[in-house]
């Protein structure tokens, strides 16, 4: 029985050396040293090698070393193969921070006092208490649960937009399509923190910014392709929007030359917002593969027709 690992080398080693003492009947396999093929029941990616999944007939699961499956092309998978994503508490404990960093920053006008600072302006800005501050999370799941607790102890009013309908407690809660109309019009700085899925690509667009109040800002670590840039940067050169901050791009690594590096109101970070952690992703895959062998289910398995 053998764990083939596609990913970052470096997590490979750890990994491999975590799992030979919590697992030694397991042969955990670094790419390209596949071995024999009919041995590898788990198979751990970022991105399928091309050619590779249809080589292993007796795959039962491929662990996505993200919490994100979009960059899985899943129409390569087998339906027999249960595609699990990463649930791990450090991914989520590390976007809470990236989330309250960026939201306090908007809130406290942070980019704007920098700005001021190049220009050699001393100029107090009118400080907004944090409950008149509307905080709007998209996406209530490990991500979006995390990062509204990190940013109760502050008082922000925080609103949350799902698929399902949630309740939680100091949330105001929306759901559905006919929810997010509702959702954007109140919320002064809204964080994408969504799956992308066929449903959700392109929802950071022109449409959503005209239901935003005016001068609200927007914090994207979802995915890139969440994002229509053009509407982005039409609607924060109108006053529609008054910043952005994106964690995710819709081409990554951002071109050279692509204007959202150079806008006055963008802050770029290269794909950061939650790294996924070597250790505590592999005990995390070390944790679904005991549940797995005992027959029990996994944490994190994905529904392959809704897309997350
Ligand atoms: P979850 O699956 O736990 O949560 C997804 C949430 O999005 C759920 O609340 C779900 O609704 C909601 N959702 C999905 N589709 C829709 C829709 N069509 N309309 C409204 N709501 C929808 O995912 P995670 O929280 O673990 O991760 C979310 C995403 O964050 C990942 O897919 C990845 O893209 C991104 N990410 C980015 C990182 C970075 O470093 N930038 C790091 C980690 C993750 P419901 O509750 O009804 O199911
Ligand atoms: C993820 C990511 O999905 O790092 O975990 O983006």
């Amino acid at each position: 029985m053998a764990l083939l690992y596609t990913a970052a080398p470096a997590r490979g080693a750890a990994w491999a050396a975590m799992f030979a003492e919590a697992m030694p009947e397991l042969d955990v396999r670094l790419a390209p040293d596949i071995g024999d093929p009919a041995d590898i029941r788990y198979l751990a990616a970022w991105t399928l090698p091309p050619g590779l999944i249809e080589t292993l007939p007796n795959l039962d699961v491929l662990f996505s070393i993200g919490a994100g499956v979009d960059q899985l092309d899943l129409s390569l998978v087998p339906r027999q193969v249960t595609v699990v994503r990463l649930v791990e508490p450090n991914l989520a404990a590390a976007m809470a921070e990236y989330v309250a960093m960026t939201v306090l920053a908007l809130h406290r006008d942070l980019y704007a006092y920098a700005e001021q600072q190049r220009a050699g302006v001393w100029q107090p800005l009118p400080q907004v208490p944090a409950g008149e501050r509307r905080v709007g999370i998209a996406g209530l799941g490990q991500m979006g649960s995390a990062a509204l607790d990190a940013l109760k102890p502050f008082g922000f009013a925080l609103s949350g937009w799902s698929r399902s309908p949630r309740t939680l407690p100091g949330v105001t809660c929306f759901h559905g399509d006919d929810g997010l109309r509702d959702f954007a019009a109140q919320t002064d700085i809204l964080v994408n923190l969504l799956p992308l899925t066929p449903a959700t690509r392109g929802i950071l667009g022109r449409a959503l910014f005209e239901r935003m109040p005016p001068g609200a800002a927007i914090v994207s670590a979802g995915r890139g392709g969440h994002l229509d840039a053009a509407a982005l940067v039409e609607a924060l050169d109108a006053g529609r929007l008054s910043r952005a901050i994106l964690d995710v791009t819709p081409v990554e690594p951002l071109p050279a030359g692509d204007p959202l590096w150079h806008h006055p109101r963008v802050v770029v970070t290269p794909h950061v917002a939650a790294a996924t952690d070597n250790a505590g992703s592999g005990k995390a895959v070390l944790a679904n593969i005991r549940r797995h062998r005992a027959g029990a289910a996994m944490q994190g398995v994905v529904a392959r027709d809704r897309g997350y």
